[in-house]
C-alpha cells in the first residue's frame, strides 16, 4: 500500500482506536414499535413542511431490525469502537421511570452483546436529540427539572448497560439543540427563542449532564470503571485580519459556541466574556437582569469537573470578523456574540452548507481544546463529509485522509492524547431537517428498498485498508 503525504510511514499508536458512529433517531426506525413512546422528532417530522421532502425517520435505516447486519459490517471494516445513542422514549415511553419498556432495554442489551462478541467497544450516547414528547410538554430543555428526569433516565441505562460500557457520553452537542431546536425552530422541538431560550437550554443541559455524571460517579464508577463526558462540537475559527478586534471576535465566537456548553464542566461557571456581553446587551435592551441565567455557587461546584475525557465533534472551519455593535433590535445570541463569519472560498464544499474541508483546522482545534481545558484524553466522536450519496465517494476519502493526517500529527508532533475516532457516519441516514438529501455514510443505504440494502462505498473499502495498516493509505 502507498502511504499518504506528510504522514508517510507514520502509524497510529496502539492507544488509538478507529471507529464509526450513528445516532438512534437517524438510523433505528421502528418509531412506534414494541412499546416505544413518541419523542420530539417523531412529532416534528410528522408536521408537513418541517423536513426536506417531508421525509421522516419512521423507518430510516431500519437498524432496530437490522443491527446484526450493521455489526457484521463494523466487524468486517475492522473498527474497534462503535458510537451509537439510546432512544430515551424507547426504554422510557414518557421519559419517566414509572414505565420502563423492557423490549427497549433488550434491544440495546442485545446490540451491546453483539458488538462485544465481535470485538467492538460501544461508545454510548444517552441523548442525541430525541427527547420524549411528554418531557417536551413539560418545557423540555427549558424546564430546570429536566436535570432530574435525565438523572433518572441515566440511572436506568447505567443499570442495564453498565457492565459492558466503558465510554459514556451524556448529551450530544447541547449547543445544536439549544440554538437550532430552541433558538431557530429548524430542529425539534421547533422553538424560536434565540435571545433567551438558548441560554436556559444551555444551563439546563449543563445541570442535566452533571447530574448524570454524578450519578455514575456515586453509584456505578467503582464497580464498572467507565468514563463519562459530554460531547462538544468545535469548528476552527480563524481571525479575518491580524487586528486585535478580530482576535477578540475569535475568542468570543469560541466562548459562545463552545465555552457556553463546556466551560461550566471543564472549567467553572460560564465564560466571563459571555457573562459580560449578555449582561451588557440585556441592560441596553431594558432588562433589569441578564438574559443569561446565573448558576448558584453550589451549582458551579456540582457541575465543575464532571468529565473523564473530552468528546469532540469537528467538521469544519470559519473566518471571524469583529462587528460593530448593532443598533438595538430584538435580543438574539448573534447580537450577543457580535461578529461576522465567512468561509475561505478555496475550501472544498460538501453537500451541507456549513461543512467545508479545512483539514489543518482539526489540528488547531485539538490544540485549542488541549490548551483551554487540558483533558487527559480526547476522542473525536464525529468527523465526516456529506455528499449526495454516490458510491465512488472520492471527496469523502480525500476529506477523511487529510483530517486523519492532521489527527496523526496532533498525536505524534503535538503530543495530544487522541485515543479514538468515530467517523460520522457508518450509514447514510436521516440527516435531521435535511431529510435524506445529505449523505454522510461510508455505507450506502437504499432508502427505496424495503430491506434498506447496505452497499459499501469506495470510502468504506478505503477505511478498512487504513484500519488494517494503522496508517493513512491511498
Ligand atoms: C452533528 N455545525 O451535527 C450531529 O451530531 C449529527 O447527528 C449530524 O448528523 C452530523 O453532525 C452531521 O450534520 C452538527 O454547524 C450540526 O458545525 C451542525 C454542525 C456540526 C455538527
Amino acid at each position: 500500500v502507498a502511504f499518504y503525504g506528510a504522514s508517510a510511514e507514520k502509524v497510529f499508536p496502539d492507544s488509538f482506536k478507529f471507529g464509526a458512529a450513528g445516532a438512534s433517531y437517524q438510523i433505528e426506525g421502528a418509531w412506534n414499535e414494541d412499546g416505544k413512546g413518541p419523542n420530539i422528532w417523531d412529532t416534528f417530522v410528522h408536521v408537513p413542511g418541517r423536513i426536506k421532502n417531508n421525509s421522516t425517520g419512521d423507518i430510516a435505516c431500519d437498524s432496530y431490525h437490522k443491527y446484526k447486519e450493521d455489526v457484521a459490517i463494523l466487524k468486517d471494516l475492522g473498527v474497534k469502537l462503535y458510537r451509537f445513542s439510546i432512544s430515551w422514549s424507547r426504554i422510557m415511553p414518557d421519559g419517566t421511570p414509572y414505565n420502563i419498556n423492557q423490549a427497549g432495554i433488550d434491544y440495546y442489551v442485545n446490540l451491546v452483546h453483539e458488538l462485544i462478541d465481535n470485538g467492538i467497544e460501544p461508545v454510548v450516547t444517552l441523548y442525541h436529540w430525541d427527547l420524549p414528547q411528554h418531557l417536551e410538554d413539560l418545557g423540555g430543555w427549558l424546564n430546570p427539572r429536566i436535570a432530574d428526569y435525565f438523572g433518572d433516565y441515566a440511572r436506568v441505562v447505567y443499570k442495564a448497560l453498565g457492565p459492558y460500557v466503558k465510554y459514556w457520553i451524556t448529551i450530544n452537542e447541547p449547543g445544536t439543540t439549544c440554538v437550532t431546536g430552541y433558538g431557530q425552530a429548524v430542529f425539534a422541538p421547533g422553538k424560536d427563542l434565540i435571545g433567551d431560550g438558548v441560554y436556559h437550554c444551555a444551563q439546563n443541559s449543563a445541570k442535566a449532564h452533571a447530574k448524570a455524571y454524578r450519578i455514575y460517579e456515586a453509584e456505578f464508577k467503582q464497580q464498572y470503571g467507565g468514563k463519562v463526558t459530554i460531547n462538544i462540537p468545535s469548528a476552527m475559527y480563524y481571525p479575518k485580519t491580524t487586528s486585535s478586534l478580530d482576535a477578540e471576535a475569535v475568542e468570543r465566537t469560541f466562548e459562545f459556541n463552545v465555552g457556553l456548553y463546556a466551560n461550566a464542566i471543564f472549567k467553572s461557571n460560564w465564560p466571563q466574556v459571555v457573562i459580560d456581553r449578555v449582561a451588557n446587551r440585556s441592560k441596553l435592551e431594558g432588562y433589569s437582569f441578564s438574559r443569561l441565567p446565573e448558576f448558584s455557587q453550589e451549582e458551579i461546584e456540582y457541575i465543575s469537573g464532571t468529565y473523564d475525557y473530552f468528546a469532540l465533534n469537528m467538521y469544519s472551519s470559519s473566518i471571524v470578523e469583529y462587528a460593530d455593535e448593532w443598533a438595538i433590535s430584538s435580543p438574539t445570541i448573534w447580537l450577543d456574540i457580535g461578529t461576522i463569519t465567512s468561509i475561505d472560498p478555496s475550501w472544498p464544499k460538501s453537500a451541507s452548507p456549513w461543512l467545508n474541508s479545512d483539514p489543518p483546522g482539526l489540528r488547531y482545534v485539538l490544540n485549542n481544546i488541549q490548551e483551554k481545558y487540558n483533558p487527559s484524553e480526547i476522542i473525536i466522536t464525529e468527523n465526516g463529509w456529506s455528499d449526495t450519496g454516490e458510491l465512488d465517494d472520492q471527496k469523502r476519502i480525500t476529506y477523511c485522509k487529510e483530517y486523519l493526517s492532521n489527527i496523526l500529527d496532533a498525536i505524534l508532533e503535538d503530543g495530544i492524547n487522541v485515543t479514538g475516532y468515530t467517523l460520522w457516519s457508518l450509514l447514510d441516514n436521516f440527516e435531521w431537517a435535511e431529510g435524506f438529501t445529505q449523505r454522510f455514510g461510508i455505507i450506502q443505504v437504499d432508502f427505496d428498498s424495503p430491506s434498506r440494502t447496505r452497499t459499501y462505498k469506495s470510502s468504506a473499502h478505503w477505511y478498512k485498508r487504513v484500519i488494517q495498516a494503522r496508517a493513512i493509505v491511498d
